[in-house]
């Protein structure tokens, strides 16, 4: 019975532990913006300082995608389907971004 109970306690431990590691370290929220070829989704996301966006590209792309910041702020590696690419936005401002391969597929972030 003891050793049941301990073994609850330790995967309860377990548990909260994932919970806090997948909202950050710095206790930032996450969001999560998916790519293809013609669209963002969604085309703008409203966040806080410190919250993380997590870039994900859903379709296949020879060379994959790549978020580029319109003001060169960041710009993360090619991403093939399937693959997340994530950026922690510490400061309050507009982030405009486009894709590499498509400069005309456009999404913003909106740090406040
Ligand atoms: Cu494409």
């Amino acid at each position: 019975m003891k050793r049941t109970r301990c073994v609850a306690f330790t995967i309860g431990i377990a548990l909260a532990f994932l919970l806090f590691v997948d909202q950050g370290w710095a206790g930032g929220s996450r969001v999560e913006i998916s790519l293809d070829h013609s669209h963002v989704t969604p085309a703008r996301v409203e966040i806080k300082a410190g919250d993380t966006v997590s870039f994900k590209n859903v379709v296949d792309m020879p060379g994959g995608h790549t978020v580029v910041a319109d003001d060169g702020s960041f710009e993360s590696p090619p991403l093939n389907k399937g693959e997340t690419w994530s950026h922690a936005f510490a400061k309050a401002g507009s982030y405009k971004f486009h894709l590499k391969q498509h400069p005309e597929t456009k999404g913003e972030v909106v740090v406040k």
